[in-house]
């Protein structure tokens, strides 16, 4: 599991290398980005009970045959589940977001995932659907600019999705 920094660093002593000027940069950008990062953790950590039943539920509304004797999350047990596994994956966003780095991301949640799921009959696609909610919600929360002073947190936005695309990607 690395961070941006440990990454740049082992990616420079592969080469042998001090680090480059570009790396530095970014770097840079990075830390002076850092308050809007924490913001965006804080936020989608405090909000992830919200965020992650407000997926579920629009979840089984627009796939009501998941719920329905046969379905892969029918009987609460295997609903219960379902709700865990986005909060596992919510989780793991907010830490590559952390980090800002998806080792940790593709490590220990992603990296075989779409085989368990393979393995347990559970639609891949109706995960990846359900990611997609996770994100939806997560980024109009971060995004908020309602009482706060105006920052530009595009590309902060747009490293946060592509978190979540990866995510669905692994399991769609
Ligand atoms: C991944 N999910 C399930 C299991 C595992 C995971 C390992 C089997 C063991 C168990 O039930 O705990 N666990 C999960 C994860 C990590 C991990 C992401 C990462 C570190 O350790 N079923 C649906 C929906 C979807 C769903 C589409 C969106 O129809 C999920 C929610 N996952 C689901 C369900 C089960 C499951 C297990 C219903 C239970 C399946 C079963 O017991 O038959």
């Amino acid at each position: 599991v690395l961070d941006a920094f440990a990454k740049v660093v082992s990616q420079a002593d592969t080469r042998g290398e001090y680090l480059s000027a570009s790396q530095l940069d970014a770097l840079s950008a990075l830390v002076a980005d850092g308050n809007k990062r924490l913001d965006i953790v804080n936020r989608i950590t405090s909000n992830s009970s919200a965020i992650v039943a407000d997926a579920v539920r629009e979840l089984f509304a627009e796939q009501p045959q998941l719920i329905a004797p046969g379905g892969n999350a029918y009987t609460s047990r295997r609903a219960a589940a379902c709700v865990r596994d986005l909060d596992i994956i919510l989780r793991y966003v907010t830490y590559a977001i952390f980090a800002g780095d998806s080792s940790i991301l593709d490590d220990r949640c992603l990296n075989g995932l779409r085989e368990t799921y393979l393995a347990l009959g559970t639609p891949g696609a109706s995960v990846a659907v359900g990611v997609n909610k996770l994100k939806a919600k997560a980024i109009a929360i971060a995004n908020n600019t309602n009482g706060i002073t105006y920052g530009d947190c595009s590309s902060l936005i747009s490293e946060l999705s592509g978190y979540f695309d990866k995510a669905a990607a692994a399991v769609a």
